[in-house]
């Protein structure tokens, strides 16, 4: 049995939990409440951060090395060998430089989407703590900008996805799973957000979740 513990919006969590479903494994995903993370802690040894996944009580924690503990468990053509390089830059591109412009368009959306007062402080409070006071409404200011920068930094996946139908090539590899990890982190906080990115997104993410 493998649980995945995860927070709704993470683009981390997001990824690892669509590999899941890809790699077609059977798992219970665990909602960790955003202001109370001791199950969470207690089972990785003192992290507060998602995703971390228990397989039968092997702990793995951070998402690319549980998605790399994942895909040695099954046969899969995710990462098929002569594209293992291209299809790891690329994910670990999504992780990294897009990520920093997704997930500041995507902020404004996550905080408005919890319930409570507290949970809404303590997500200002935490990104405040690394971005600066007001960076969560900066960023909603901002968004029209923001959401400029990422069809810059998308525009290379879109010409590749237009005329291929997935990021490296005509099959579904990792790559997409990494990419949609992203996209669907934006969608929680907004599905409008994801067609201004690139009006080919909304379709391309369910033509990827179809492909599982
Ligand atoms: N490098 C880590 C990053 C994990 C991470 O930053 N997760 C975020 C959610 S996207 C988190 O749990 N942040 C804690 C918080 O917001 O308090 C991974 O890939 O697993």
């Amino acid at each position: 049995m493998i649980r995945l513990y995860r927070f709704p919006y993470s683009c981390y969590a997001l990824k690892v939990q669509y590999l899941l479903d890809a790699l077609h494994l059977d798992y219970t995903p665990l909602d960790v409440p955003f202001c109370d993370r001791s199950d969470l802690v207690e089972l990785t040894g003192g992290r507060v951060v998602v995703p971390a996944i228990d397989h039968d009580g092997n702990v793995v924690v951070e998402s690319r090395v549980i998605c790399q503990y994942l895909l040695g468990l099954v046969e899969n053509r995710l990462v098929p060998e002569p594209l293992a390089a291209l299809v790891w830059a690329y994910a670990d591109w999504c992780d990294s430089t897009l990520e920093d412009i997704l997930f500041r368009v995507a902020s404004p959306g996550i905080q408005a989407r919890f319930e409570t007062p507290f949970e809404k402080a303590l997500f200002a409070f935490i990104k405040e703590r690394k971005f600066g006071a007001g960076c969560i409404d900066a960023w909603k200011h901002e968004q029209a900008e923001l959401v400029a920068k990422a069809r810059e930094l998308m525009a290379p996946t879109l010409a590749s996805i237009r005329s291929q139908g997935f990021v490296a090539g005509p099959e579904l590899t990792f790559a997409d799973i990494s990419l949609l990890g992203q996209l669907a982190m934006v969608a929680y906080a907004d599905p409008a957000l994801v067609a201004a990115i690139g009006d080919q997104l909304p379709e391309y993410m369910v033509r990827v979740s179809q492909s599982f």
